[in-house]
């Protein structure tokens, strides 16, 4: 990781064709994802996720620092005490912490305080970043870790979406009791929590739509 020499890039050049179609065939996977909040038991295939962290561990990052941790939680003790502890911390958020706006804004998703989802799913992963390094007992500066981190979840999400698994990126804040249940290092706070497994038979998800091309890109 410190070692300032170069090695050559390994890059091939595609023609333009296979340019398009590789666009457009990661766009009509990517397109088809869905967050998903009602999960099937089916155990995942052995290797899936850990094909998939190896890809997310892959990410660009400040410094080539790496500010992140995953944690894989399958124990279903450990998922009922994740379970129980985020539904009490939704509890407060539906009931007075996030307000009238914020929860018309949520209507369309149907979302509640219970979380069945988190026992359900066959596993949890649980994205931790790490504030400062703690190489050594001491402390080392971290350099843009929400941005690393968010790049990392983004390789994440896509890796297991095309593996064929359905996942959902759910924060239920505050999420300090996922850094004791998981009993994390002092520099790790949890970040994105995200079940990962297959939706439900007869899962339905809310039918929203997405912002047109011309919406959110400017081209000049
Ligand atoms: N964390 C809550 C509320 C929630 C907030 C947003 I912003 C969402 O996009 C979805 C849900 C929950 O998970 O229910």
């Amino acid at each position: 990781m410190t070692d300032p020499s170069f090695v050559p890039l390994r890059f091939e050049r595609r023609d333009s064709k296979e340019m398009l179609d590789a666009a457009r065939a990661f766009r009509g996977e990517l397109e088809t994802r869905r967050s998903v909040r009602n999960f099937s038991k089916d155990p995942i295939p052995e290797g899936v996720i850990e094909e998939c962290l190896r890809a997310a561990g892959s990410a660009p990052s400040g410094a080539n620092l790496q500010p992140w941790s995953f944690v894989v939680v399958r124990d279903p003790g450990l998922k009922r005490r994740i379970r129980e502890a985020a539904e009490a911390e939704e509890r407060e958020n539906y009931e007075w912490r996030m307000g009238e706006a914020w929860l018309k804004d949520l209507e369309a998703l149907g979302t509640d305080e219970n979380k069945p989802f988190l026992e359900d799913a066959p596993a949890l992963i649980v994205l931790f970043r790490q504030a400062y390094g703690l190489d050594d007992e001491e402390k080392r500066k971290h350099y843009y870790v929400m941005e690393s981190v968010g790049i990392a979840a983004g390789f994440l999400l896509a890796g297991l979406h095309q593996a064929g698994l359905a996942t959902l990126t759910h924060t239920p804040s505050p999420m300090g009791f996922l850094e004791e249940i998981l009993e994390r290092p002092e520099n790790e706070r949890a970040y994105l929590l995200i079940p990962v497994g297959y939706p439900a038979e007869e899962c339905e998800v809310p039918n929203i739509t997405r912002k047109s091309y011309e919406d959110f890109v400017d081209e000049r």
